[in-house]
């Protein structure tokens, strides 16, 4: 099996919402085992410690957006950060919260510009996160970073390096989405896997499709785990749970998946709040997660794939 470097990207990010405690959360990924989970697989770590964030002077046309100037100065740093790291490996964001996912992909889509390379987001996330700080009603800007890389209006963030296309996204697992998401949504092609959908066809056929159009562009996968896409029976640690979420082997199989594919370049762990987590079991679920995406298997067959021979 090919070794990966994996460059983890600790991103303590607390203010894309109002309840403190997910700046713990590389504290508690690494806590829980995570570079050791990847080296036991064979593959090469590199911990790059916590980025710092310098906040940037701004204020929102929209009164409820808060901590703006917080997380500008998050977007600037993950962005370059994340951008450096993809020369080296594949790195991996420790958040925080979802608005970190500002920056992250920010430094991907800029990285696959200069490799001249088409990017593509799967956005696993009960949420759609599909505002902007225009329609925001909660001004949590951890709800907005899937409409900020689909290259809609930011007016306060430094422009999208190359606005994502919306064939190229694909959300999957959503269950709540606002009122002004929705109409936004209707207006562009973004595949929109829902927990309906995948309650009628699983979650192999969709997946497979959208990585099938990865494949046949020859694209860089960016990868955003929510906590929250998670069905909170077994991943409590999470400011906004939302009932009927993905099982804890639908997750997995979604991360067996996406390693089978050998497509994904990046990838966030988001949302995690370890004050809310029950004896860590949700920091241990995201890293044994990880761990699928990157090889681990049930069982080790000498065949990657239940398809057939790849
Ligand atoms: N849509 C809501 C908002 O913008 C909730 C967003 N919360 C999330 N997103 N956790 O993943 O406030
Ligand atoms: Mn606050
Ligand atoms: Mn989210
Ligand atoms: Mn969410």
């Amino acid at each position: 099996m090919p070794q990966t470097h994996c460059l983890l990207i600790g991103a303590p990010v607390d203010s894309g919402q109002h309840r403190p405690g997910c700046l713990m959360g590389p504290a508690a990924y690494r806590t829980a085992g995570l570079a050791a989970a990847l080296q036991a697989l064979g593959h090469r770590v590199t911990d790059l410690g916590d980025v710092v964030c310098n906040p940037v002077e701004a204020t929102s046309a929209n009164p409820a957006v808060h901590h703006l100037p917080e997380t500008l100065g998050w977007t600037r740093a993950l962005a370059e950060v994340g951008e450096a790291a993809c020369v080296q490996g594949m790195p991996i964001f420790l958040g925080g919260d979802h608005s970190l996912a500002l920056g992250s992909v920010a430094g991907m889509a800029a990285a696959a510009k200069a490799a001249g390379r088409p990017l593509f987001v799967l956005w696993l996330d009960a949420h759609s996160d599909f505002h902007t700080p225009g329609t925001t009603v909660s001004g949590n800007l951890h709800g907005t970073p899937v409409a900020y890389l689909a290259g809609r209006d930011f007016p306060e963030f430094p422009p999208f390096p190359a606005p994502i296309p919306p064939e190229n996204i694909c959300l999957f697992g959503i269950r709540s989405v606002d009122a002004a998401e929705h109409a936004a949504l209707l207006q562009h092609e973004i595949a929109i896997n829902d927990m309906r959908v995948l309650d009628e066809r699983g979650v192999i056929a969709p997946l497979r499709e959208f990585l099938e159009l990865v494949e046949a562009a020859d694209g860089l996968l960016h990868v955003s785990l929510d906590v929250d896409f998670l069905d909170p029976s077994v991943a409590p640690a999470v400011g906004t749970t939302v009932p009927g979420g993905a099982t804890f082997r639908e997750a997995h199989l979604v991360m067996e998946l996406l390693h089978e594919s050998r497509r994904v370049t990046s990838l966030d762990l988001v949302e995690l709040n370890p004050f809310l987590d029950e004896r860590g079991r949700t920091a241990h679920l995201m890293v044994d997660l990880v761990a699928s995406l990157m090889g681990k298997k049930v069982f080790d067959r000498p065949t990657r794939s239940f398809r057939g021979q790849m």
